[in-house]
């Protein structure tokens, strides 16, 4: 039996892969494991069927099986747990992995939301650009410490892991910013994430939802 996860029938990204379900998309596309997609409408998301699945009413979900998840980081720990190759094998360095996505989460991702929110949903205020100013410096203190923790290393700790993905995917929230591009390293990392093969399917694959959605 395939997993199935749930995603925006109709993301407000209009297909550039920025809502969470690309994390566990990337994820399952990395193992080699393939899933189904139950889409779901803003009304569906809040619906109690679907709160069965997540308390909060939001994508992305997971079945398989017996288990129901929520969570876009508990569902790639998951995932990664589950199907080789997203986590170390030896203890030490697997833990060091597990430590890398609370961290994308944690620590990296915060600023950035800030940061989203600041520039999307405060346009009409006026202290808008001091504000913004302020969340600027503290996602560059955030990146100037990933940044230095990287160096001209190809991933954050050996070969590409769960963590990766993460973090890749959350600094993609930084797109059109031009801020990941003042760092040469973590450019060149994100544009390492995503040409990876399986990043490319998982993005065709919501970027189709987008397109059909669109034309209905
Ligand atoms: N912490 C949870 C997780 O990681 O799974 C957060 C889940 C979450 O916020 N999901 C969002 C959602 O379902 C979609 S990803 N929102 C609808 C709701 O809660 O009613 C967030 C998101 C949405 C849209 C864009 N975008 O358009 O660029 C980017 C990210």
């Amino acid at each position: 039996m395939k997993p199935v996860i749930t995603a925006f029938a109709c993301s407000p990204d209009e297909g550039q892969g920025l809502a969470r379900d690309m994390r566990v998309r990337w994820a399952l596309e990395e193992v080699g494991q393939p899933y189904d997609v139950q889409l779901l409408s803003m009304k569906a998301l809040k619906e109690p069927e679907h709160r069965k699945r997540n308390p909060f009413g939001s994508i992305p979900t997971f079945e398989h099986g017996s288990l129901t998840l929520f969570e876009s980081g508990a569902i790639v720990f998951h995932i990664a747990q589950t199907w080789p190759g997203l986590l170390p094998d030896s203890a030490d360095a697997r833990m060091r992995a597990i430590a890398w996505i609370f961290a994308a989460l944690n620590t990296v991702e915060p600023p950035i939301v800030e940061h989203e929110v600041a520039r999307y949903f405060e346009k009409d205020k006026a202290w808008r650009y001091d504000h913004l100013a302020m969340v600027v410096e503290r996602v560059r203190h955030r990146l100037d410490d990933l940044s230095a923790h990287l160096g001209d290393a190809e991933w954050l700790d050996g070969d590409f892991r769960a963590a990766d993905l993460m973090v890749v995917l959350v600094l993609r929230r930084l797109d059109g910013s031009g801020i990941v591009e003042t760092y040469r390293n973590l450019a060149a990392y994100v544009a390492r994430g995503v040409a990876r093969p399986a990043y490319q399917r998982a993005f065709a694959d919501q970027a189709a939802v987008f397109a059909a959605a669109s034309k209905s």
